[in-house]
């Protein structure tokens, strides 16, 4: 189990929390996912054999949403 924290610009209200909390939720070995709106970050909890960090900020990206780190 790792947990990595992801710097994400454009997550502005409850609406965003929920739309990257879901998709991230939905990948295969993602254990949990939270976002911070005031801190602009997610922090995910998954299983490094099923998942890789850039598949979490490709699923990010693809709900609308810029990746910083
Ligand atoms: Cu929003």
């Amino acid at each position: 189990m790792k947990k990595e924290t992801i710097y994400v610009d454009g997550m502005t209200c409850n609406h965003c929390k929920a739309a990257v909390e879901g998709a991230l939720k939905n990948l295969a070995g993602v254990v949990a996912a939270e976002v911070d709106l005031s801190n602009k970050n997610v922090l995910v909890q998954y299983e490094e054999s099923k998942v890789t960090v850039e598949q979490l900020k490709e699923e990010i990206d693809d709900q609308g949403y810029d990746v910083k780190a």
